[in-house]
């Protein structure tokens, strides 16, 4: 009997090894999300699911919460997903991972399926993921002995319903709920969670822990690929441009990706076993190579920021620099340095 446990649990922890892509030349052509949606011209959130579903290859399988990537990806006998796909409902990326793994160790158990390691991935949006997902995440990252990811899409609003307000949206932005008005410029007050640091420090079992940003792919890909490989629970939290949401014009998404790292906004990173690693421009900027660019010159070019005055600009810079310059680790632990 013992024998048997013992097997089971060695298949259990089996990952697909997923290596990672040197450069475009080496990515396979092959996609997993194609046409088939109606999401709006330029949204990233769309490109996170291309990427993901590419770097996690065909032996997947993909499951969503309600949202943009939900509603806009499946209407009815239209679907992208060329892997099999399953929504869940808007708080429950955690407790769907956990048992989808679950369901599909049952199945090899039992006999139904061949062995073999198979991807789980889940997506979720901030308002699904950041607020009433929230404690489902948490406690799917305290399942060691399943193999999945939830990889948080960020657009920073209930994009789907129509642009409101959610704890991921930033400081300020102009929102169906928080629109500026004559009595009161600065309706949302709230500073932006901080979903990936919150993840890495509280949950010392998940193995991986990583943002990432279309507007770097290659890095976006090989952060799932590695996500998948290390296995355990994993979490990715990707921040998406939104045209819609974020009120600019759909060609600049990618630029607007790029400016949200180089102004500091953004801070790329993987925390792997408890180890973090900035990459790209963000270790750049840490190691003092890059400036940071004034964190204007990524407010001003969205509309949902054109009510700044010159001192909320000011006040959004003062928190980015403090962030860079007093925070333990910038960008994850906003926690003073000690002396
Ligand atoms: C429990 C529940 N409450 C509210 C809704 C309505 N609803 C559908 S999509 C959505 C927005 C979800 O926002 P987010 O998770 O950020 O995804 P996005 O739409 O931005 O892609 C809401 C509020 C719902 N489907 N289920
Ligand atoms: S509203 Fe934003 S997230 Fe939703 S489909 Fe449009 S661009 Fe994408
Ligand atoms: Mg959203």
């Amino acid at each position: 009997m013992s024998d048997v446990i013992e097997e089971s649990l060695e298949d259990y922890i089996k990952t697909q090894v997923l290596e990672p892509w040197k450069g475009p030349k080496n990515v396979p052509e092959q996609e997993y999300f194609t046409s088939g949606h109606r999401t709006c011209q330029g949204c990233e959130s769309a490109q996170i699911m291309k990427l993901m579903a590419k770097a996690a290859g065909p032996r997947t399988v993909i499951l969503g919460s309600t949202g943009c990537m939900y509603v806009a990806n499946t209407t009815y006998y239209s679907t992208p997903w060329v892997v099999p796909w399953m929504h869940t409902q808007l708080g429950s990326a955690g407790s769907a991972a956990v048992g989808t793994a679950a369901g599909l160790k049952v199945q090899m158990r039992k006999g139904k399926m061949a062995k073999e390691p198979i991807n789980v991935i889940v997506f979720c949006g901030d308002g699904g993921g950041a607020d009433m997902g929230l404690s489902a995440i948490s406690a799917a990252l305290q399942h060691t002995h399943y193999n999945l990811l939830i990889l948080m899409y960020d657009n920073e609003s209930y994009a789907n319903t129509d642009i409101q307000v959610s704890g991921s949206s930033p400081w300020g932005a102009n929102s169906t709920f928080s629109p500026p008005g004559k009595a009161r410029r600065i309706m949302n007050r709230r500073w932006k969670k901080n979903m990936a640091g919150m993840m890495a420090a509280g949950h010392p079992d998940c193995k991986y822990v990583a943002t990432v940003c279309t507007s770097a792919p290659m890095e976006a890909m090989n952060s799932v690929r590695k996500a998948l490989s290390i296995g355990g629970p994993t979490f990715i939290h990707s921040l998406d441009p939104c045209p819609k949401g974020w009120d600019y014009d759909p060609m600049f998404s990618h630029e607007i990706g790029e400016l949200a790292i180089e102004t500091g906004i953004w801070p790329l990173y993987e925390i792997e076993e408890g180890k973090i690693t900035m990459y790209g421009k963000s270790r750049r900027i840490l190691r003092g190579q890059l400036k940071r660019k004034p964190v204007a010159d990524y407010l001003m070019r969205q509309g949902r920021f054109a009510h700044f005055i010159d001192e909320d600009i000011e006040y959004f810079q003062g928190k980015i620099d403090e962030m860079w310059e007093k925070w333990l680790i910038p960008g994850v632990i906003p926690i003073a340095a000690p002396a």
